[in-house]
């Protein structure tokens, strides 16, 4: 076994007893214990097999798309003509209000198709285009709805801190009482959330009114995470860690404060590529702070119709590595045992016994392979809860 061999705790001609949706044992073949030896066996070809992969940060659902937008901004056009055009946010939101729950569900569908081609066994999705209560729920019931249509775990985030809907220009605070706080505790009420999360910058929410909404996923029993220091440094991380956030995520400005506040709270750090690569920033994400502080990093595709339309778990692997160096190793934690702990799931992750056996089963000679290539995906199958 090399160096590298001994990071990701790879084991060379290993066999893997799954009993039921579980890992009843792993290790090297030739160590098999007696009782295993006569199961029934799916013989792989000595492919490499990993933990399923787990995208951690998604706005999978949503209506409509804003490729126009796109077009628009590469023909010249500012940010703010684009706004006055009815782009942004609020064209994505304008677009969900309409979308029926059946309509938000035939959208997701695809994308979420895109995920588990490529080895996804755990999905989360936030809410956050919807900005009023109804739609809100709409989102986080297409969300829920997407796991009974497809062979995956769906993990749900309120998302209602997001942005200010247009009917409350000027009004964030009233927003934040009135709609988003009611919102959030009648989502929790029909069993819609698993977390809460926020979006913490000058474009959306301050410290101060994300901390109302924490204050009230702390009283409903739920674990945050948050959108922190993506375009500035707000202080965003330092809310996150006070409340033992599961993530903090984006971190482009984040600093050694910061990657010192996660690592003694266990926050881990959600690297997300996709959207720096697509505004085209300039700032990287602390990742030899972090690396220093000893805190978990996941990585994710961030998949949003504005700032990052990615549905390549593996092309966030790449972006993760090229973009900014982290190692391929870093990477295949990112979106396996990391991305687990940043969805607060101890039950997967890695391979190992009493964990979920979601596996993803891959046509490559080394691990590299998986962040290495661009736009090719060697995945030979993949098993979720133990079914192929
Ligand atoms: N950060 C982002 O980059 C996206 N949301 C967020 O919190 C932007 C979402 C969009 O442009 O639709
Ligand atoms: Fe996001």
């Amino acid at each position: 076994m090399s160096a590298g061999d001994a990071l990701y705790g790879l084991i060379h001609e290993a066999a893997i007893a799954i009993e039921g949706d579980r890992i009843a044992w792993t290790g090297a073949v030739v160590d098999l214990p007696e009782d295993y030896a006569a199961w029934p066996r799916d013989e792989l070809g000595g492919r490499l097999v990993t933990p399923g992969l787990i995208d951690c940060h998604t706005h999978l659902v949503f209506g409509g798309d804003r490729a126009r937008e796109f077009e628009m901004r590469l023909n010249g056009a500012s940010y703010e003509e684009v706004a006055r055009a009815g782009g942004g946010i609020i064209s994505t939101v304008s677009d969900t209000r309409r979308a029926s729950l059946d309509a938000l569900i035939a959208q997701a569908l695809p994308r979420l198709d895109a995920l588990i081609a490529e080895g996804a066994t755990t999905i989360e999705v936030k809410s956050g285009y919807g900005l009023d209560r109804e739609t809100e729920l709409n989102m986080l019931r297409a969300a829920r709805a997407l796991e009974h249509q497809r062979p995956v775990t769906i993990r749900t985030s309120f998302l209602g801190a997001h942005a200010t809907p247009p009917e409350y220009k000027g009004r964030s605070d009233a927003y934040i009482d009135e709609v988003c706080i009611p919102t959030l505790r009648a989502a929790q009420n029909e069993g819609l959330v698993d977390a809460v999360d926020g979006f913490c910058e000058n474009i959306a929410f301050d410290t101060d009114q994300i901390e109302r909404v924490f204050r009230v996923a702390a009283e409903l029993g739920l674990p945050v995470k948050l959108h922190a220091e993506q375009l500035s440094h707000l202080g965003g991380t330092q809310l996150a860690t006070r409340y033992k956030a599961l993530s903090a995520d984006h971190l482009e400005y984040a600093n050694e404060a910061d990657a010192r506040a996660m690592a003694a709270s266990g926050t881990v750090a959600v690297i997300l590529p996709g959207a720096f690569y697509t505004l085209r920033e300039t700032q990287q994400p602390p990742i030899e702070a972090l690396r220093a502080h000893h805190v978990p990093m996941a990585l994710a595709t961030d998949c949003n119709p504005g700032s990052s339309p990615i549905t390549s778990l593996l092309l966030a692997l790449n972006m993760g590595c090229t973009l900014f160096r982290m190692t391929p190793e870093e990477s295949l934690a990112g979106v396996t045992s990391n991305a687990a702990q940043a969805l607060g799931l101890s039950d997967r992750g890695r391979i190992a016994p009493g964990l979920r056996a979601d596996l993803a089963v891959w046509n490559v000679e080394t691990p590299a392979e998986l962040s290495y290539r661009i736009g090719f995906n060697p995945l030979h199958a993949r098993i979720l809860a133990g079914r192929p």
